[in-house]
């Protein structure tokens, strides 16, 4: 929250930072639930619970046992789950999901508790297309809308489909991928808003309605209803929305976007994030209010959410939720049983450019943060990294009485620097670089200073990299950066692992 003595209270957008893209929200009662996509990573499907919609705190993930979500070693970055749909009805929370990976399709899971446990999946083998959507009409038949846009009636209990996908809309015609579909009831309509122009730069939301869940749909004269596409906004590649009513009865919408930093064409490492904005509606056709960095808050009192940030000790018997691996977490490589008070790595690939590569992290959500960890490398070789996926990624690693940061950027792959340590434990640190690049049109969107901490607590730097390399428009993909500890040899032990916002100016 900002000054509120003089002018109006703002909120800080996006209201869940670092990479959360796809969200979909529903509301029982005064309390919110939003899920998000989660591609290559373990556990999936992030679920968070707020009951402001501004402040949201993450209470589990919906895929959390191999049961609900197997990712095989050649799952693609950036491949895995996609843009999930949650929705309450009946009493359970719905969730329905596409996995894009080997032997995935889309799914359906259910839960009376949103923080879990969710059900087994059920396999929705005639629903073909990306972006599944759930609707129920008034007489209890479900509509399962998706890419495309293409519509079939299922049962939800067993995933059977009825009768042919039928094509909904297509879009404003012109308009790269119409997708993200979400179907709704408001009022005398049925309203279809979709994403469209593709989820980097040309992205934008529009909306039809019609009298029926299955149309027809007659497109809204002002579509898109939101778009960033061609602005000088801080906030870009805004879409994929989803839209919820407060108990007020006041509507807002939940969208991704990016925040492009650095000289042209703008690098974004936060990966795509969910914003929040307010709607209102006329003529029966809802219009989107401004969308900025701090926007009006709501007119309800703010809940006060600590955010996640601090300290993990790992002295808890289970990982908080926000840990995350690319694509499974073995109990045996992964731990916090063996060595009390501390996380034990143990490697499978042989450096994080591998697929099976043993790392646990979790998602950078500040524009300048630091990260610091206490590691002991004596039975092996490990260290802290940033990641965006196994082609791009920094890390400072310990083995040997020796430190060293390794860069690899695509096909390439170097040690940036190296130094004698003593041996044993020793604090391992990442920073946003206090000297920020100079700003010309080739200036990167940050820079990262790798060290280690000496005995005094100073930081003792290394080298520092420029951050574009590990941004989405150099690797490519949906995701963001995950900051997090590794094993490339051996076990190595972690005592805690540190996360905090920097302000750099
Ligand atoms: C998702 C699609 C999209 O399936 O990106 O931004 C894809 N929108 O709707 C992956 O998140």
């Amino acid at each position: 929250m900002s000054d509120q003595s003089q002018t109006a209270p703002t909120v800080a957008n996006p209201v869940i930072p670092g990479f959360h893209p796809d969200p979909s929200i529903c509301r029982v009662g005064d309390d919110y639930y939003l899920v998000c996509s989660s591609f290559e990573y373990f556990p999936g499907v992030p679920v968070f619970h707020s009951r402001d919609l501004v402040h949201w705190t993450q209470i589990g993930n919906a895929l959390e046992r191999a049961s609900q979500l197997r990712l095989p070693a050649d799952t693609p970055s950036s491949a895995g789950i996609y843009a999930p749909t949650l929705r309450h009805h009946d009493s359970r929370f719905w969730l329905v999901v596409t996995n894009v990976s080997t032997g995935g399709g889309n799914m359906l899971f259910t839960a009376t508790d949103p923080a879990g446990p969710w059900s087994d999946p059920i396999r929705l083998p005639g629903v073909r297309g990306i972006d599944p959507d759930l609707a129920w009409d008034e007489d209890g038949t479900c509509w399962c809308t998706f890419a495309g846009i293409e519509q079939v009636r299922i049962d939800p209990q067993t995933g059977e489909t009825f009768g042919p996908q039928r094509k909904l809309w297509s879009g404003t015609p012109g308009a790269a991928s119409p997708e993200a579909p979400h179907l709704y009831r408001i009022g005398a309509y049925w309203y279809l808003l979709i994403a469209e122009g593709g989820t980097e730069r040309g992205h934008g939301v529009s909306i039809a309605r019609g009298p029926a869940p299955t149309g027809p749909f007659e497109p809204c004269p002002a579509n898109p209803i939101l778009t960033h596409r061609g602005s000088d906004r801080p906030i870009q590649n805004t879409g994929h929305a989803d839209l919820v009513q407060a108990p007020d009865g006041t509507w807002w919408m939940v969208l991704l976007g990016v925040r492009p930093r650095g000289g042209t064409p703008g690098w974004h490492i936060l990966g795509r994030e969910t914003f929040l904005a307010p709607v209102s509606w006329v003529d029966d056709w809802p219009v989107v209010g401004e969308l900025t960095p701090d926007m009006a808050a709501p007119a309800w009192p703010l809940s006060i959410a600590p955010e996640e940030v601090g300290r993990d000790d790992f002295d808890l018997p289970e990982l908080r939720p926000y840990w995350i691996s690319p694509r499974s977490r073995p109990d045996g490589h992964c731990t916090t049983k063996e060595r009390a008070g501390w996380l034990t790595l143990r490697a499978r690939g042989a450096s994080l450019d591998d697929t099976d590569a043993t790392f646990l992290g979790r998602r950078q959500r500040h524009l300048a943060w630091r990260a610091r960890v206490r590691i002991d490398p004596s039975w092996g070789r490990g260290g802290l990294a940033v990641r965006l996926d196994e082609r791009h990624h920094y890390e400072i690693e310990a083995s040997d009485g020796q430190v060293q940061v390794v860069a690899r950027i695509g096909p390439l792959r170097t040690v940036v620097a190296a130094r004698p340590v003593p041996a044993g434990p020793l604090v391992l640190g990442v920073r946003t670089a206090e000297a920020q690049p100079p700003d010309d049109a080739r200036t990167g969107p940050d820079a990262l200073s790798f060290g280690v901490d000496t005995l005094d607590g100073a930081f003792t730097e290394l080298c520092t990299l420029d951050g574009r390399y590990l941004s989405t428009e150099v690797a490519g993909g949906f995701t963001g950066r995950v900051v997090g500890m590794y094993a490339a040899a051996g076990s190595v032990h972690f005592d805690w692992f540190d996360y905090d916002p920097l302000h750099v100016t």
